[in-house]
């Protein structure tokens, strides 16, 4: 049996610029990443991205489109986290700091793919250039993808 879990991604963007996050505990810290986290029970994936934007930014965007949704299989670990990732220009408050993210907004040419997740440089493009994207990573480990399919797609699941 394939246990899913369901994650959101929220990547906001301004002319040339993204606002990423660098993660300061648990499950990817040290690493520079948007804004998620699981899905509760009782709320949709939406209402789930809308709800850790917010918890780890402070920032409240009522206009995220999903840009793609990827899923991630750790060797020796039978459930996949199944993420889903949205975007947005739209979005209101002041980035601050939470006890999870310390946030900053970077020219997309300096985006710091070496201390991000490393299948985040392989699809970052995608989401840059506003193709909407379906992938699968396999990871040994945290460090090391064994092997990978991305495609771009014109529609997404909600
Ligand atoms: O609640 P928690 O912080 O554990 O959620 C994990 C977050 O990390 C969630 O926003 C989904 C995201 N995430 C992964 N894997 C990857 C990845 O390979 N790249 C990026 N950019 N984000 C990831 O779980």
């Amino acid at each position: 049996m394939v246990l899913k879990k369901l994650l959101t991604l929220v990547l906001l963007t301004r002319p040339s610029q993204v606002l990423l996050g660098m993660k300061k505990r648990g499950f990817g810290k040290g690493r520079w990443n948007g804004f998620g986290g699981k899905v509760e029970k009782g709320e949709t994936i939406l209402e789930a991205a809308k709800r850790e934007l917010f918890e780890e930014s402070s920032l409240k965007s009522d206009s995220l489109t999903k840009i793609g949704t990827i899923d991630f299989e750790f060797v020796g670990d039978p459930q996949i986290l199944e993420v889903h990732i949205f975007t947005s220009t739209e979005f209101e408050g002041e980035p601050t700091e939470s006890p999870e993210m310390r946030p900053k907004w970077f020219n997309v040419e300096d985006i710091p793919f070496d201390t991000m997740w490393p299948d985040d440089i392989l699809w970052f493009p995608l989401f840059l250039s506003g193709t909407k994207f379906r992938g699968y990573f396999l990871f040994e480990g945290h460090d090391k993808f064994l092997n990978y399919t991305l495609d771009e797609v014109d529609e997404l699941p909600t």
